[in-house]
């Protein structure tokens, strides 16, 4: 049988493991390496499926990118000419050149104003050298630019002193942005200044439908002045330096917009952009930016695409990953507690069937051994013959039998003649001789059916069923002449021996199997008187003489 320690089992899923500080031991090594693996492997995913994102994603978004820089001033490119239109013009020249000529101003003012509807351009307008406003296409409006000196403006200095300018600015009298295109107006031949030629244009974002993410324009110091989200609008994404803070304070280039810069910054450099993150109070967005200079400005366009979808995908790809390990790790776990339990059963097995067969033995070897005894408690272990117990209990039963079908049952005792000379004269063993060679006698002389048994000593007795006491008479005759007749062997000579015998025929009714003996034993003590080797049957009391 199995044994099992008596200490209580710890179970899980099913296999006990015994609380042993060693099995403890490797299970917590084995729970600790399952999850580092684990681990390890959910990382790695992570960082991969991040890495590729992010790649994809810089590659896609730089090819878009360039396309908005080109596309961002392309509304704006047909103005540039104009400026260039205006010094060349004869009117312009001539309303710069005479100030106070009111005439000349209003055919400039209604020049300007034709030239505005036919462009489209937002306002069009002549400062003179000191920069204060002499004509403009708005001459008729509320706010018009005519008599506002602009000097402190930087598409006014430029153009003094490179020629031309483009800047972005917030109108001071309109209160709209635009993109201000100067051209410096200089005397015929000389190298006088006259004034300065004025275009504004509006600049508004290109269509921002297929474009992922959100788009910032900045200016040289910074500031979003152009941007898809709003609320980024007119923020610098980092915080102004004290010059650049200084130039947007004195050319009121953000007049009244200017918001509190973005709280953005960077976490990692990569390759052609920067991973950032903005701070806006509560949450944080990271970003992966890219950023490219607008061709011909001092502007850069900022692409930002938002991270989280990434996050997300790399999570999903790590959890995915660990599960995977986690399942793999069940299903091997699985498959070796089958082959546990599977190995546990067989042998369980083995060890029934083993038991089985052990007992099934025994029971072999205690039904022989009964079958011994049973043997040895009915047989008499010197002649073969049964023994006096038995034959009682037979001879019972033979004559509750004849007595049922009225059948006649006769009963032959039978002895030795002068035995215990045999003893004294040739010793124990050889009376024991004699006695097996009376046994096989009996066995050979008697039917079946017959009961030959050891009555005691050297007496024996036979039930003959369905015999009468005449016919016993005849088997009682045939061993009688068969012994006197056997020889036993002994040194250099033999014994012989004679028997006598008595009969008793069991009477109609008669039940008692001693009182039958009894009468047999009387008829063999009326044969060993009449001078032994003879049968007498009891109450006919007839002799038969040796023959
Ligand atoms: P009788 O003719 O009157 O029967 O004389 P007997 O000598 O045969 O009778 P008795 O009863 O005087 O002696 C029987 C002897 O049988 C005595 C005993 O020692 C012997 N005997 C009894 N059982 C055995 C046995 O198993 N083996 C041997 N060798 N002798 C036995
Ligand atoms: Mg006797
Ligand atoms: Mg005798």
């Amino acid at each position: 049988m199995r044994r099992r320690t008596p200490q209580t089992f710890m179970t899980f899923t099913g296999f006990s493991l015994a609380p042993t500080w060693r099995q403890h031991r490797y299970g917590i090594f084995a729970v600790l390496a399952f999850a580092l693996v684990t681990a390890l492997a959910a990382w790695e995913a992570y960082s991969v499926t991040r890495q590729h994102a992010i790649e994809r994603l810089e590659q896609g978004s730089s090819r878009r990118l360039d396309r908005f820089s080109t596309l961002l001033l392309a509304p704006t490119n047909r103005f540039t000419y104009l400026p260039h239109l205006l010094a060349n013009d004869r009117l312009m020249r001539e309303v710069l050149e005479r100030p106070g000529d009111a005439a000349l101003q209003r055919q400039a003012n209604e020049a300007l104003g034709r030239l505005q509807r036919s462009t489209g351009a937002t306002t069009l307008y002549l400062l003179d050298a000191a920069g204060t406003g002499i004509a403009a296409s708005n001459w008729r409006d509320k706010v018009s630019f005519v008599g506002t000196n602009y000097a402190f403006r930087p598409y006014y200095s430029r153009a003094l002193q490179d020629g031309g300018a483009q800047f972005f600015a917030m109108g001071i009298t309109s209160r709209t942005p635009g993109l201000f295109l100067s051209q410096v107006i200089k005397a015929a031949g000389t190298n006088e200044v006259l004034g300065v030629a004025v275009v504004k244009a509006e600049l508004t974002m290109p269509d921002m439908a297929d474009y992922e993410g959100s788009i910032a324009v900045t200016d040289a110091g910074g500031v979003a002045f152009l941007s898809s989200r709003s609320d980024w609008q007119y923020r610098p994404l980092a915080a102004l330096t004290p010059s650049d803070g200084a130039s947007v304070e004195r050319t009121r280039q953000y007049e009244g917009v200017l918001r509190a810069p973005l709280n953005l910054h960077v976490e990692r450099e990569l390759a052609d952009a920067t991973l950032v993150a903005l701070d806006e109070g509560d949450r944080t967005e990271h970003f992966l930016m890219q950023r490219r200079p607008v061709p011909g400005t001092e502007w850069h366009a900022n692409l930002l695409l938002p991270l989280d979808d990434i996050e997300a995908m790399a999570l999903r790809a790590a959890t995915l990953t660990a599960g995977a390990i986690g399942l793999v790790v069940l299903a091997l776990l699985s498959v070796w507690q089958l082959r546990v339990r599977h190995g546990e059963r067989e042998r369980a097995r083995a060890e029934l069937e083993g038991a089985h067969a052990a007992l099934a033995r025994q029971h072999e070897e205690l039904k022989s051994l009964s079958d011994v005894l049973r043997i040895q408690s009915s047989t008499d272990s010197l002649t073969g013959l049964y023994n006096r117990r038995y034959f009682m209990d037979i001879a019972g039963r033979l004559m509750g039998t004849a007595r049922r079908h009225g059948e006649p049952l006769t009963l032959l005792l039978v002895d030795a003649d002068h035995f215990k000379r045999v003893n004294d004269q040739h010793g124990h063993p050889v009376g024991d001789d004699v006695l097996r060679m009376l046994g096989q006698v009996l066995r050979e002389e008697t039917r079946e059916g017959d009961v030959a048994a050891r009555y005691g000593g050297e007496e024996f007795i036979v039930a003959l069923p369905h015999t009468s006491a005449a016919a016993a008479l005849i088997v009682a005759e045939r061993i009688r002449e068969r012994v006197a007749c056997e020889r036993v062997a002994i040194a250099g000579a033999t014994v012989g021996i004679t028997v006598s015998l008595g009969i008793a025929q069991c009477a109609p009714g008669q039940a008692d199997v001693q009182e039958i003996i009894r009468q047999a034993d009387l008829a063999l003590y009326e044969a060993k008187h009449a001078g032994r080797n003879r049968v007498m049957t009891h109450a006919q009391h007839t002799a038969a003489e040796p023959g």
